[in-house]
């Protein structure tokens, strides 16, 4: 391999992100392709000790780094004076438009295989709340661009493209169509879901091959609580997309199972999607599947941005790391919040066996 190493900025952030993270680590380290680590502060606590919740040198550290790996920061609820959320602010410094989060479950009966592609850079987060009339009414100004409107619904065209490609062939495959489905509320939020539906559907229309369909937010959630196996791919506005995908992989094995990726033109974040986790930090009890999760994502990424004849041993990775988590999800180890007792430790471990055994996705014949 002629692939120069690549650099993972790992932010382990707050709580059961210090916890996780490491088990993504190990995985990683354990392909054996060349990275260097470098670890930065940001979060909350980093705001109680430095004040600041993303200090300048971990800025500088994500923008000159090939990837980011991150872990989870627990925002107070209470207004604190100079306190920002570090994920928010850097998926906006990196311009890290598209959040991407994959829900799969397959059981018998049940087949999830949904991504849910969240605008990641303004709506209700852009940042614009004020208080009036001495703090008697709050306002936070909902903003959506035709620009971020339209790059958000090509990343989601494109991924229903992709996804029926590698579908194609598959085994078992029963999807007829590459399927779109925008989420808004347009019937009340009429200028601002008006104009996101505008141009998600006029983009829908240079993907003749893709099949659209559009859906009111209130409509979604519920179909994603009850049929979530008739979903492909949902593109949807930043706020109504962090909510829906916590909905969807409530079916899909819940937030400990679940990765997502942070995708800009020049930069990428993975992190698992759930918070810190207060009530459990601390304890070891974190499930790791999520971010080890966000490491098979990372692998995925890099395999499209490294030269093609070198791009095999990532995605060889990511199907070999995708495999052994779908391994321990349907036989265990399972840590509590999937009914188990075991520890982050034993999952990790667990997965990291895995990797060694030669009966799941081969290593590319030891070449890389
Ligand atoms: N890993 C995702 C994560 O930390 N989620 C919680 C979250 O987004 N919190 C926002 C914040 O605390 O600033």
């Amino acid at each position: 391999m002629t692939t120069r190493p690549y650099t993972i900025l790992v932010i382990p952030g707050d709580g059961i992100g210090r916890e996780v993270v490491p088990a993504a680590v190990a995985v990683l380290r354990a392909t054996g392709l060349p990275f260097v680590f470098e670890e930065a502060a940001a979060g909350w606590e980093c705001f109680q000790h430095t004040g600041t919740s993303l200090p300048e040198p971990t800025l500088a550290a994500a923008r000159t780094a090939d990837t980011v790996l991150f872990g989870a920061v627990a925002s107070p609820s209470h207004p604190v004076a100079g306190y920002r959320s570090p994920i928010v602010w850097l998926r906006r410094e990196l311009d890290l438009y598209a959040n991407i989060r994959p829900v799969v479950e397959e059981r018998p009966g049940h087949n999830i295989d949904l991504v849910v592609v969240r605008e990641n850079t303004e709506g209700l987060y852009a940042g614009r709340e004020r208080v009036e009339d001495n703090g008697a009414t709050a306002i936070a100004e909902r903003v959506i661009t035709r620009h971020a409107s339209e790059r958000i619904a090509r990343v989601a065209f494109d991924l229903a493209r992709a996804r029926h490609a590698a579908r194609a062939g598959a085994a078992g495959n029963t999807r007829a169509a590459p399927r779109v489905t925008v989420v808004h509320k347009a019937n009340v939020l009429r200028a601002t879901c008006g104009l996101f539906r505008a141009v998600a559907l006029d983009v829908a229309r240079t993907y003749p091959d893709v099949t659209v369909e559009e859906m009111l937010v209130d409509t979604c959630a519920l179909q994603l609580a009850t049929r979530p196996e008739r979903f492909d791919v949902i593109v949807t506005t930043n706020l109504f997309g962090d909510i829906l995908s916590d909905v969807a992989c409530a079916r899909g094995g819940g937030l400990g199972v679940a990765p997502s990726a942070n995708i800009g033109e020049t930069h990428a974040l993975f992190e698992p999607v759930h918070g810190a986790a207060p009530d459990i930090a601390g304890r070891g009890i974190a499930n790791p599947l999520a971010a080890i999760g966000c490491a098979a994502l990372l692998l995925e990424h890099l395999a499209q941005r490294t030269a093609p004849e070198d791009a095999a041993p990532f995605r060889r990775c990511a199907a070999r790391i995708h495999d052994a988590i779908r391994r321990i999800h349907a036989s265990g180890p399972h840590t509590p919040d999937l009914g188990g007792n075991a520890m982050t430790a034993d999952v990790t471990t667990a997965i990291l066996g895995l990797l060694r055994d030669p009966v799941i996705v081969p290593w590319s014949e030891g070449k890389h």
